[in-house]
């Protein structure tokens, strides 16, 4: 299989456990997901015969209506963001070949998987908190791998004032991190949503950070171990971005597990991995 990054690339992968790739798809395959989003948005609104007007179709204004439907009723946005992730053109993208051969490249496994339950559209609307991921890994809401990648991409250009996400570099080096299972500053927040570092303030004050900002195109392929969080949405928009979840069959932990999976598939991190809960 065809090595698609760089050496400088890898190297610099390895070193922060985050990489930005810009331009790494086609806006042609980006485009047919904007449009599926697009024309579930119309859907709700006809079905719920609401009077709420979409523009055109175009590829930056992909989610017009959606703010006026939340404002409606927020209940629809989580309708909107379970049916997404079901659009073909992202179930292609997030089962692509590059993604494959980036897994190989960096990874050297000849054996990966894509995580079941583990690829979706996040919607992060403005000003809530409620599904705002706090500093965390992958691999605790995940269970399937200690190996494994997220490829995240933007589905608008990104802005500071959009909230973009936050990585502690080098983090992923120091392993996994005890968690407690709630989050006592906001007990609304569930299942993977509320798991917190044991020791949060501390531990995120070793690292220097970085927050990339990124367009629709552009690829973000973070380490299942390196320390990321979810920025505040100031804007008056809504955040779309899709993250696309690979991990690698061979790591040992997954063997002995059966890469079980986690939250979303109905399992207990404190079943699995005991030692990692605190409290
Ligand atoms: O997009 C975000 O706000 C968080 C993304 C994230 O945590 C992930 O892709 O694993
Ligand atoms: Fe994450």
């Amino acid at each position: 299989m065809e090595e698609v990054l760089t050496v400088d690339q890898v190297a610099s992968f390895n070193q922060t456990g985050v990489l930005v790739v810009p331009g790494f798809y086609n806006l042609s395959e980006v485009e047919p997901i904007q449009r599926g989003i697009y024309s579930v948005i119309g859907l709700v609104i006809d079905e719920k015969r609401l009077s709420i007007q979409q523009a055109e179709f175009a590829p930056e204004t992909f989610d017009s209506g959606f703010q006026e439907l939340i404002a409606h009723d927020r209940g629809l946005g989580g309708l909107v963001y379970d049916a997404v992730k079901q659009i073909p053109a992202f179930i292609r993208l997030a089962s692509s070949t590059n993604h494959e051969a980036v897994i190989r490249q960096l990874r050297g496994t000849a054996t990966p998987a894509i995580a079941a339950g583990g690829y979706g559209i996040r919607i992060d609307n403005p000003q809530e908190e409620k599904f705002r991921a706090a500093w965390h890994q992958e691999y605790p809401a995940q269970i399937r791998s200690m190996d494994g990648l997220v490829f995240w991409s933007p589905l608008l250009s990104m802005t500071k004032e959009l909230g973009p996400v936050e990585f502690c570099l080098g983090s992923h080096k120091d392993g996994v991190v005890p968690v407690r299972m709630k989050d006592a500053a906001n007990p609304e927040k569930v299942g993977a949503y509320g798991l917190t570092l044991a020791d949060e303030a501390e531990r995120v004050k070793r690292y220097d950070r970085a927050a990339p900002l990124t367009q629709p195109g552009d690829m973000v392929v973070i380490d299942w171990l390196v320390l990321h969080r979810s920025g505040e949405n100031h804007s008056n928009r809504s955040r779309w971005s899709m993250q696309m979840r690979w991990f690698n069959f061979e790591e040992p932990t997954g063997r002995r597990l059966g890469w079980p999976g986690s939250f979303a598939a109905g399992n207990d991190l404190r079943v699995a991995h005991p030692e990692l809960v605190v409290d």
